[in-house]
């Protein structure tokens, strides 16, 4: 089960067109299809994404990519939120899986991956399940990596034992609160939002928290501290993951792209010269879904000016003509006309970049067309008045701007 319907109000602009999940990442990408590779690279295939604010755009990605036609009983199903159990939509996360109990009571499996859907990582999922296994009576296994104190408030925070069982859990608190890893004052272990419950406890946990007039109906504030004081939910060190042909020391990376700051961040880790997180690892493709354009292209404009980018991604169907790239990453149909310079910036698709633009340190989202000219990233003050700029000053140009036309 993915959860794939959360409403992301910390990445605006950029989800107020679309579901956090769809948010376009690293050129050819969306965030969901990180999750979605991670179950199909582990042969886990039968997946229900479930869906919720805004959707459109992501159930359009996943019926143009994720299909699995014609195997029985291998399936991806986005499943929309349909009110079964009366006139109100999902409450929270866990009453996203309650109201579709019915489908994991109609597979009868033994354990459910609850996943969510908006992290950047690679994960082979049945190591985390094996591990799961490991233990008998195991009822629920929350996968967990070491995160700054400083971001406790974004994260399920765990206690464990020495054997990994999980002792204690605070739901998102407050850095002078939170419990640190002994010996490492500097650090939480944080819930990674994935879970790999008993099939039978998840439906029993659910049924009992629905009958909770108080409870928000979520797995971090409520499902697993009603579930840990039973001494069976344990805790799956990702970093103990292990994929092959990754590169050596990119073991538990992971990042929630919850902010601009963080998905920013992302996107420029993959421009390293060796990335934390491979998308060339033939071992571990990175499926996705590609448009029907022709391959990028770079040119020397009629004053034999050099198109090039360096240091960049650039996706298909995009033309670099007489104008620079330098650490960035242009999504698909990017085109940038001559004496434009692009720098340390991420272009979602479908852009246009006019004569001498200068663009630094932004996001720009699709369908954007910047006229001649146009400078983004040099003034703070400016594109504070004219753009939403982060806290870390990366501006963020909505979907479908015309920027510089007056
Ligand atoms: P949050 O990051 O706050 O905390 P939350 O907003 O609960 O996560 O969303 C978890 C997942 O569910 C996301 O993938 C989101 O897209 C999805 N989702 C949210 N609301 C939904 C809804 N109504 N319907 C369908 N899907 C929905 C959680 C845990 C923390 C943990 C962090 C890790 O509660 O303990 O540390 O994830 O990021
Ligand atoms: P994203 O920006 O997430 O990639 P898409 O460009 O795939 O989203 O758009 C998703 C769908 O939303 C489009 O196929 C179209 O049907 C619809 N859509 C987008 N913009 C508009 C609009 N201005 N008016 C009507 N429908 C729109």
């Amino acid at each position: 089960m993915v959860l794939a319907g959360g409403e992301g109000t910390r990445l605006a602009p950029l989800t107020s067109v679309r579901a956090k999940p769809a948010v376009p990442f690293g050129g050819n990408y969306r965030i969901i299809d990180f999750v979605l590779n991670n179950f199909v690279n582990s042969d886990l295939l039968q997946i229900f994404v479930l869906t919720q604010f805004k959707s459109h755009s992501l159930n359009k990605h996943m019926s143009r990519r994720w299909q699995i036609s014609g195997l029985t009983n291998r399936f991806i199903d986005t499943i929309p939120a349909q009110m079964q159990m009366g006139k109100h939509w999902y409450q929270g996360t866990a009453d996203a899986i309650y109201q579709n109990i019915n489908l994991v009571e109609g597979l009868d499996p033994e354990v459910v991956c609850v996943f969510g859907g908006d992290h950047i990582y690679k994960m082979d999922i049945r190591q985390m399940i094996e591990f799961h296994r490991g233990f008998n009576h195991a009822k629920l296994t929350v996968a967990a990596i070491p995160v700054p104190l400083a971001q406790s408030d974004q994260f399920g925070v765990i206690e464990v034992d020495a054997d990994f069982r999980m002792v204690g859990f605070q739901e998102k608190p407050a850095a002078s609160d939170a419990k640190t890893i002994p010996g490492r004052p500097d650090f939480v272990l944080a819930s990674m939002g994935n879970y790999v419950f008993d099939a039978k406890q998840l439906v029993e946990s659910l049924k009992a928290d629905a009958e909770e007039r108080d409870s928000l109906h979520d797995f971090g504030h409520n499902i697993i501290p009603a579930l840990f004081p039973t001494g069976d939910v344990y805790v799956y060190d990702f970093s103990s993951n292990s994929i092959r042909g990754e590169p050596e020391g990119t073991n538990g990376y992971w990042r929630d792209v919850g902010t601009i700051d963080s998905l920013y961040e992302a996107n420029m880790d993959l421009l390293e010269i060796i990335p934390p997180i491979d998308l060339y690892n033939r071992h571990w493709p990175m499926r996705s879904y590609h448009p029907a354009v022709p391959p990028a292209k770079f040119v020397h404009n009629s004053d034999q000016r050099r198109g090039q980018a360096i240091d960049s991604i650039v996706a298909a169907g995009s033309i670099v003509s007489g104008s620079s790239v330098l650490h960035s990453i242009l999504g698909y149909n990017t085109h940038a006309h001559s004496h434009a310079h692009i720098e340390n910036s991420v272009l979602l698709g479908n852009t246009d970049v006019g004569r001498d633009c200068r663009i630094k340190n932004a996001i720009i989202d699709k369908n954007v067309t910047l006229a001649p000219g146009t400078i983004i990233g040099e003034d703070a003050a400016m594109d504070r008045e004219r753009f939403h700029v982060s806290p870390n000053g990366i501006v963020v140009i909505p979907k479908g701007a015309r920027v510089g036309f007056e």
